[in-house]
């Protein structure tokens, strides 16, 4: 199958050599070389010698035997969380996904990234205890096995932390792999009970209009939630990608509150208090909340605006000469689905539509792909995401304008990846 794409097929539909996003979905058309084929992770100056293909070493032996609980492959073993540097013996800080290492739209559970404020507590599921109290007719004490008994749903839906990204608002731009700069986000199968089953259950009165939630951390997080979203969509995580969710990621149970900003989805949730007035947590006041120019604060932005970014190439990888490419990268929106997905490969003048595969769903990781004749030449590559709203990911300096310099979260600009003559890619303002 493999042969030369035929130069007909090679015709830009945008400045820099973006090709028409079907590409390489026609028939029998596929890379040059299968080499260009590899992922661009930088290359070790010396490969191993190749095994022979017609008699590899291993099948001349019998393998392994059977492991209760799969791993990855030792081949794999880069493939890890990027733990941050501000860790404090109290447990607060962050490991980033590494975004640039992973396909598809799952991120394996392994590797969602982690925010904790008070480190991973260690909860025995046969003691915790979920209590929704308040303005409730019954307030309901719940043990896990009872939610366990309860009708569920799953939803794929990524989660962001609100301060993802934060370091685009620095004055240089920050030199790191994609997912050290953006992988405060990951994206999983959730399944759970819906909140309103609970909610109804205990009967809230007319009144309520907002709900405390609070985990069972060391720091008891708290967050202030309309209660109307938690109606209208919030589940109570018990699984994970298939499984019960990780300590890391809320075990026993988590609040899962579709598209909204990580800190509104409590992990090791604990108590669920409704109110008529949101607390004014240090979670919502101090955090989570930005000065804007005009001096007024910017709070409850719960809902995480539309984003994009290029997986690959990204900094880190490195291009191996003129020649076709795939350009990867994920979407997201707090608002619905992706609707559209442009990617540019000269600084924005030029704009061509990614491919969005299959599927595409609300509130969750889209995966786009656009192939990319590269000349070899200086490149600025960019993508800008909209989502079923309309919205559009907006360029940096239209961000700034309008949310100023104090700004620490909620950062969803365009990023702009800088591919040099020699293949490096840089991350740049432009
Ligand atoms: N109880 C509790 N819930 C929490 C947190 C926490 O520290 N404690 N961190 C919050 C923040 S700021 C984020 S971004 C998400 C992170 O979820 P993850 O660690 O599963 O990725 O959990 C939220 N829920
Ligand atoms: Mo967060």
């Amino acid at each position: 199958m493999a042969g030369k794409l035929a130069s007909e097929d090679l015709i830009a539909v945008a400045g820099g050599g973006l090709l028409h996003r079907r590409l390489f979905l026609k028939a029998g058309l596929v890379l040059a070389t299968a080499q260009t084929a590899t992922s661009l992770r930088a290359e070790e100056a010396s490969p191993p010698k190749a095994e022979d293909p017609a008699d590899p070493s291993w099948i001349h032996k019998t393998g392994l035997p059977f492991t209760g609980y799969g791993a990855p492959s030792k081949y794999e073993k880069h493939v890890v969380r990027n733990i941050g540097g501000n860790r404090t013996p109290q447990g607060d800080g962050v490991s980033w996904t590494p975004l640039e290492e992973l396909e598809g739209i799952v991120t394996p559970s392994g590797l969602h990234f982690e925010r904790h404020h008070d480190g991973v507590p260690e909860i025995d599921p046969a003691v915790h205890r979920l209590v929704i109290h308040g303005l409730v007719q019954r307030p309901l004490e719940f043990t896990v096995a009872n939610l366990l008994r309860y009708p569920m749903r799953s939803r794929f839906l990524f989660i962001e932390c609100g301060g993802n990204s934060n370091a685009g608002w620095h004055e240089e731009p920050i030199q790191r792999p994609a997912g050290a700069f953006h992988g405060l986000v990951s994206c999983a199968e959730w399944t759970g009970v819906p909140l309103s089953l609970l909610l109804n259950e205990a009967g809230v009165d007319p009144k309520a209009s907002w709900v405390i939630a609070e985990g069972a951390d060391a720091g008891l997080l708290n967050v202030s939630l309309p209660l109307s979203k938690l109606m209208d969509d919030a589940m109570v995580g018990l699984y994970q990608n298939g499984e019960r969710v990780r300590p890391e990621n809320g075990y026993p149970i988590r609040l899962i509150v579709p598209g909204w900003e990580g800190i509104t989805n409590v992990k090791w949730l604990r108590r669920l208090h409704v109110t008529d007035a949101p607390a004014m947590t240090r979670n919502e006041t101090a955090k989570y909340t930005e000065l804007l120019p005009s001096g007024k604060a910017r709070m409850f932005t719960f809902v995480m605006d539309a984003k994009s970014l290029i997986t690959s190439p990204s900094p880190g990888q490195k291009m191996h000469g003129a020649n076709v490419y795939e350009i990867r990268g994920l979407a997201w929106s707090g608002s619905g689905k992706i609707s559209k997905v442009e990617v540019s490969a000269d600084g924005g003048k030029s704009w061509a539509e990614a491919e969005l595969q299959d599927p595409v769903m609300s509130q969750c990781f889209t995966r786009f792909r656009s192939p990319w004749a590269w000349d070899g030449k200086a490149a600025l590559l960019k993508s800008r995401a909209t989502d079923e709203t309309g919205y559009v990911q907006p360029e940096r300096d239209v961000l700034i304008k309008e949310r100023g310099r104090e700004g620490y979260f909620h950062y969803n600009a365009i990023v702009c990846w800088a591919v040099d003559e020699d293949g490096t890619i840089s991350h740049v303002y432009a």
